[in-house]
C-alpha cells in the first residue's frame, strides 16, 4: 500500500456547495442517494479535471451526471473510487445511488448496526463506505438528510443539525428530515436509527439562545445520563468563560453506543458516544467513570469550535483540531477538580504511552509528514504530546496572549479547512511574536532530554546550572535540532521555602517559580546572591514534554517531595525516589539476588503517612508506586519478571512495615454517607482504596475481612471495585467467591462486565494467559465488541506485563492469533493491538527473539493495510 505524502496535497479540483442525502435504512442493505451540488473549485487551478470520488465496498445502483444517467463507458470505478473524466466547465450535479450492507460491517466505520440500533462513524475515512463521494476534511457543504425506515424498529430518525420535516411512508415506514445549516466536511457527517430513550435537559447561552441538549440511550439505561448531561452544560458554560466561545445550534444530540472504536465523536451537532464514555450510576460506574465521561463529554463539545467550524484541510493537521482540543479538555478538567491531580493525571498518560511511541519504532512527529492508514494516526502523540506543544504555547504567550491568539484564530478561519501553520501564525500576528522555531516541536519526533548538572560556589553566593538538550534519532530522522523548551524552575532552600533567584545581570530577583526559554543545545546560568546551596525543583508543573537528568540525592529528593511549592513536582520527587530504588531492586534480582523494600522508600512512604493530607487525591498519588510499564522506559533492555520482583517486594515490603498506617488511613478516610461525585470524596475514596491495597498486598485474615465486607457492602462502584481488584491480585479462597458474586450480580450489564473481565486479565496471578483463554471462551466475551476486546484483550497486553511477557511466549502467541482474527473483521482494532508488540527491541533476548517471531508471523499473514503498517513500522 502506497503511503500519502503530506507535500504531495493539492487542493480539491472540486467543491461541494450542498449535499441532499436519502437513506432507506436497513440493517440487511441500505439504500442511499446523494445529489451533490458541485463546481470547479477556482484555487484548484485544474480546469478539466476529472471528478474524482471516494468509495469502498458500495454497491453502485446508478450514477447520473446533471440528470442525465451514465452508463460505465463514461466513468471508471474500482475498490477505492469512482471517476467521471469529463464534467461540464461550471457548475454541475451529480446523482448517485449505493447500496451498503450495515449488519455486514465489522469494520465499524460508514454505516454499521450495533445492537438494535443503525449508526455510523465516519472520521476519518468512513463516509466513502456509505456513498461514493468527495470524503476528504477540506470539501466542506451543507447537508440536508432524509432518513426513512420503519417505525417499529427505528422510531427515532437523527442526523446533523435541525429536524425540519417529518413524514409517514408506506408499509409503517417514516421519515424524518433533517438540516445542517453549517458547512461541513463528510467525517463530521452522522445518523442514528434505533429504538432510543431521549433524557433532556437545557443550555441558555450567554447571548440568551436557548439550547435543548437530547441525551439518547436504550430504555433501560434512562437513568444514568444525568452525568453525561451536568457534564456537557459545565463544558458549555466553561468554553464561553475560558474562551468565549458559544454553541450556535438550538440542539445538542448525544447518542450511547455499545460497539464503538474509540471513546466519543464530535459529528456536528449530534455526538456519538462509546456506552462507556456516557453512561454512568454510582453503584454501576466508579470514580474514574465519572471523571472520563465529564473530560470525553468537555472534549467532543469543545470540538465544535476547535475542530468542527473550523477543521483541518487534511490529516496531516489531525493535531490542529486533537491537540487543542485535547489541551482544552485538560484546562476543563483543572477547572472541575485539583489543578494539582490533573496534571498528574495528564502527565501519567503522556509519559504512560506518548514518551515509549517516541522512543519506539512507530514513533513519528506531532504533525506526521506520511502514512498509510491513517487511522493508525489517531495516537498518543497526535493527541497528548500535541496538547502539550499546545501547553507550552499558552505558556509561552501567556493565558492573555493565548486567549487573544485563539480569537484570532477563530475570527480569520471560521467555516474553513486549515492547517496548523495558520493556528500558528493566528498566535504569532495577535502577539506580535516569532514562533518560527516552535515548529519543529510539530515536526520533529523523539522526546527531548534535558540533561542538567549544577555547582554551588558557597564563597561567591553563586549557583551555576548547565542544561544541555538532546533528542535521540527516530526512524526517518537520525538527526535533531534543538526545540525550544520553556523550563519552568525553582530554588528550594533547607526550609523548603523557594529561594529569590536572579540571574547574573539581572537588576532584581524573581521569587517563586520562573521560566528559562532553552533555545541551544548547550546553556549555563548563573543564580547569584545565595547564602546556601539550593535543590534545584526542575520543570516545574512539567512545563515541556521532555525528561529531565539530574544527579538527584535520596536526600534532596525526600526535601522536594516533602517541601515544594509546586505540587506536581512534590509528586515528581516522590516518583524519581521510588523509581530510582525499584530500578536498583531490579538490577540486583538480574544479578541473581533478592528484591527487598528499600530504605529511602520504606522512609518516604512513612513520611507522608505521618503528614496531614490535604489534598487526599493527591496523596493517594503519591503514596502509588510508579508501575511496571513506567519503570520498565528507564532500564537499560527490560526484564518484566526483574521489575516485578522488585515492585512486588516494595509493594509488600510497605505492606508489612507500615500495617497500623495502613489501618489508619484507611478509616480516616472512608466515605460514609451516599455517593457524591465531587472533588472532595473522590480524593478520599481515591486515598482509602490506596490504604486498601497496601493491606490486601499481604492479606492478612484482618485485611482480607475488611476487604470482603467493603466488597459485599460498597453503595458505589468505585469501592466494589477496589475491593474486588485486590481481591483478583490475591491468592486466596475468597478471591473466586468475590468474582463469581461479581458476575452473578452485574452479568446483565456489559459495561460493569467489562470491569469484570478487564480486573481478571490484569491480575498478575500465574495462569495469566489460560486465564485470558477462559475470558474469551466466556459467554459475555464478543470479538465484535470492541469495549470487550479491550477490557479482556487490551487489559492483558498492556497492563499485566509479568503475564503477558510471559518466557515461554504464550502471551505473545495469544496476541498475535487474536490480531490475526481481528484483522479482517475490524482492522482498526486490530492494528492498535499490535502496539504492545512494537519494542520488541527493548526486552531481554529471549522475549526479543520471542515477539520478533510474532511480528514475522503477522507480516507475513495479515491483510488489512492497518496492521501491514504497524508490523512493517515496528520491524523496521
Ligand atoms: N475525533 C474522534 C476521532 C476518531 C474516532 C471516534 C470514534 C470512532 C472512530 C474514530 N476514529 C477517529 C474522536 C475524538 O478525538 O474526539
Ligand atoms: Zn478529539
Amino acid at each position: 500500500h502506497a503511503p500519502v505524502r503530506l507535500t504531495d496535497y493539492q487542493p480539491p479540483a472540486y467543491l461541494l456547495d450542498t449535499v441532499d442525502l436519502h437513506f432507506q435504512l436497513d440493517p440487511g442493505r441500505t439504500r442511499v442517494r446523494a445529489e451533490m451540488a458541485l463546481r470547479p473549485n477556482p484555487a484548484a487551478g485544474e480546469p478539466g479535471a476529472p471528478l474524482v470520488l471516494h468509495g469502498q465496498e458500495l454497491e453502485l445502483l446508478r450514477l447520473e451526471l446533471d440528470g442525465e444517467p451514465l452508463t460505465r463507458a463514461v466513468y471508471s470505478v474500482d475498490a477505492e473510487r469512482l471517476v467521471i473524466p469529463e464534467v461540464p466547465d461550471g457548475a454541475f450535479t451529480v446523482v448517485v445511488e449505493t447500496a451498503t450492507r450495515p449488519e455486514a460491517n465489522t469494520a465499524l466505520e460508514g454505516l454499521y448496526t450495533s445492537g438494535g440500533k443503525l449508526c455510523t462513524q465516519c472520521e476519518p475515512e468512513g463516509f466513502r463506505r456509505i456513498t461514493y463521494f468527495p470524503d476528504r476534511p477540506d470539501v466542506l457543504a451543507r447537508y440536508t438528510v432524509t432518513l426513512e425506515a420503519d417505525r417499529a424498529s427505528y422510531p427515532v430518525l437523527l442526523a446533523n443539525g435541525n429536524r425540519v420535516a417529518a413524514g409517514e411512508g408506506e408499509e409503517g415506514r417514516h421519515w424524518v428530515r433533517w438540516e445542517d445549516p453549517f458547512p461541513k466536511p463528510s467525517y463530521l457527517f452522522a445518523l442514528v436509527a434505533g429504538d432510543l430513550t431521549c433524557c433532556t435537559d437545557r443550555f441558555t447561552t450567554a447571548s440568551g439562545r436557548e439550547v435543548d441538549l437530547h441525551l439518547y440511550t436504550e430504555a433501560h439505561n434512562a437513568d444514568r445520563g444525568d452525568h453525561a448531561l451536568a457534564s456537557l452544560k459545565q463544558a458549555m458554560r466553561w468554553d464561553e468563560e475560558a474562551y468565549g466561545r458559544e454553541y450556535d445550534l438550538d440542539l445538542y444530540q448525544v447518542v450511547a453506543v455499545d460497539d464503538f472504536n474509540m471513546g466519543a465523536m464530535e459529528n456536528k451537532g449530534l455526538n456519538l458516544f462509546n456506552s462507556q464514555f456516557v453512561l454512568a450510576r454510582p453503584d454501576t460506574a466508579t470514580d474514574a467513570d465519572y471523571t472520563n465521561i465529564q473530560a470525553v463529554v468537555g472534549h467532543e463539545y469543545f470540538h465544535n469550535w476547535t475542530g468542527n467550524r473550523i477543521t483541518c484541510r487534511d490529516w496531516f493537521q489531525l493535531s490542529l483540531k486533537e491537540g487543542l482540543t485535547v489541551f482544552r479538555e485538560q484546562q476543563f478538567a483543572a477547572a472541575m477538580g485539583s489543578e494539582a491531580v490533573a496534571r498528574i493525571d495528564s502527565v501519567d498518560r503522556l509519559r504512560g504511552a506518548q514518551f515509549p511511541e517516541d522512543a519506539g519504532p512507530t514513533a513519528h512527529p506531532v504533525r506526521p509528514s506520511e502514512y498509510v492508514e491513517i487511522n493508525n494516526f489517531y495516537t498518543p502523540t497526535v493527541y497528548e504530546k500535541g496538547a502539550e506543544v499546545v501547553r507550552m504555547l499558552h505558556n509561552a504567550l501567556g493565558p492573555e496572549g493565548f486567549r487573544a491568539g485563539c480569537d484570532r484564530y477563530f475570527e480569520r478561519f471560521d467555516g474553513q479547512a486549515v492547517t496548523v501553520e495558520d493556528f500558528l501564525t493566528a498566535l504569532e500576528e495577535a502577539n506580535d511574536r516569532d514562533l518560527r522555531q516552535f515548529r519543529r516541536w510539530y515536526t520533529q519526533a523523539g522526546t527531548p532530554q534535558l540533561e542538567v548538572r549544577s555547582s554551588f560556589d558557597a564563597e561567591a553566593g553563586t549557583f551555576d546550572l548547565c542544561v544541555r538538550q538532546h533528542t535521540p534519532a527516530t526512524p526517518g530522522q537520525p538527526a535533531k535540532e534543538p526545540v525550544p523548551i520553556p523550563l519552568a524552575l525553582g530554588l528550594v532552600g533547607a526550609d523548603g521555602h523557594d529561594l529569590p533567584m536572579q540571574l547574573e545581570g539581572e537588576e532584581a530577583a524573581i521569587h517563586g517559580s520562573r521560566v528559562l526559554l532553552l533555545r541551544y543545545e548547550e546553556e549555563r546560568f548563573r543564580f547569584t546572591g545565595l547564602t546556601e546551596e539550593p535543590v534545584p525543583s526542575l520543570l516545574r508543573g512539567f512545563s515541556a514534554p521532555a525528561e529531565v537528568d539530574y544527579p538527584y540525592s535520596d536526600a534532596e529528593l525526600a526535601h522536594l517531595a516533602g517541601h515544594d511549592s509546586d505540587l506536581f513536582n512534590r509528586w515528581e520527587a516522590g516518583q524519581r525516589l521510588a523509581r530510582t530504588h525499584l530500578l536498583a531492586q531490579a538490577d540486583a534480582v538480574r544479578s541473581g539476588g533478592e528484591a527487598r523494600l528499600p530504605g529511602p522508600l520504606h522512609q518516604a512512604i512513612s513520611r507522608l503517612l505521618e503528614a496531614p493530607a490535604d489534598d487526599a487525591a493527591l496523596m493517594a498519588r503519591a503514596l502509588t508506586l510508579p508501575d511496571e510499564g513506567q519503570l520498565a522506559e528507564y532500564m537499560e533492555t527490560i526484564d518484566p519478571d526483574a521489575l516485578h520482583a522488585a515492585r512486588e517486594a516494595a509493594r509488600t515490603g510497605l505492606a508489612r512495615e507500615l500495617r497500623e498506617g495502613w489501618w489508619s488511613l484507611r478509616e480516616q478516610f472512608r466515605d460514609a454517607g451516599p455517593y457524591r461525585f465531587e472533588p472532595e470524596a473522590v480524593g478520599r475514596r481515591a486515598l482509602a482504596n490506596t490504604a486498601l491495597g497496601y493491606l490486601m498486598a499481604e492479606p492478612d485474615e484482618a485485611a482480607r475481612e475488611a476487604c470482603m465486607e467493603q466488597f459485599r457492602e460498597a453503595d458505589n462502584m468505585t469501592d466494589q471495585l477496589a475491593a474486588l481488584r485486590a481481591l483478583a491480585a490475591s491468592d486466596i479462597p475468597e478471591r473466586q467467591e468475590a468474582l463469581e458474586a461479581f458476575y452473578e450480580r452485574w452479568q446483565d450489564d456489559p459495561l460493569v462486565v467489562d470491569k469484570w473481565l478487564a480486573i481478571q486479565a490484569a491480575s498478575p496471578l500465574p495462569g495469566g494467559v489460560e486465564r485470558v483463554q477462559a475470558l474469551m471462551d466466556h459467554p459475555a466475551f464478543s470479538l465484535t465488541n470492541p469495549n470487550k476486546v479491550r477490557a479482556v484483550i487490551g487489559a492483558f497486553a498492556m497492563r499485566n506485563p509479568v503475564q503477558f511477557h510471559r518466557p515461554d511466549g504464550a502471551g505473545y502467541r495469544l496476541l498475535a492469533d487474536l490480531v490475526l482474527e481481528l484483522d479482517g473483521r475490524n482492522p482498526q482494532i486490530a492494528a492498535r493491538l499490535v502496539k504492545p508488540l512494537t519494542r520488541w527491541r527493548r526486552f531481554v533476548p529471549e522475549r526479543e527473539a520471542a515477539m520478533h517471531a510474532e511480528l514475522e508471523r503477522l507480516r507475513e499473514r495479515a491483510g488489512s493495510p492497518d496492521v501491514g503498517e504497524m508490523v512493517d513500522r515496528a520491524l523496521g
